[in-house]
């Protein structure tokens, strides 16, 4: 923060207007190996967007790399949106697993 020296010797200091960002938080889709890859496709599409393409270039990455990243939200969306597939998985009888991690 910078200072500006006033006449008589005293400082003043700038009023702080910037806003930080707030912490950003990435969605993770994990592999497992009974969850239909279809399935995968649509939670994609449904809950972050995806057209079907991009969707499944995703849901490949997860099935061959282990985990994926689906999106970066602030906390709240990144919570919601777990909330919203985890609970929509085990509505279908599927052990998807989504989990957030705040990015550095
Ligand atoms: N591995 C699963 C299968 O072979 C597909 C899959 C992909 C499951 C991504 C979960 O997050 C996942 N049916």
């Amino acid at each position: 923060m910078t200072t500006t020296p006033k006449q008589d010797g005293a400082v003043l200091e700038a009023t702080r207007t910037e806003m930080r960002r707030p912490p950003l938080y990435k969605v993770l889709l994990l592999n497992d190996d009974f969850t239909p890859m279809d399935f995968v496709v649509i939670v994609l599409q449904k809950y972050f967007g995806m057209n079907r393409e991009r969707a499944t270039q995703v849901m490949l990455q997860v099935h061959r790399e282990g985990m994926g990243t689906c999106g970066v939200f602030t906390k709240d969306v990144a919570s919601t949106k777990v909330e919203q597939v985890v609970s929509y998985a085990r509505q279908h009888q599927h052990p998807l697993a989504c989990v957030m991690e705040e990015t550095e």
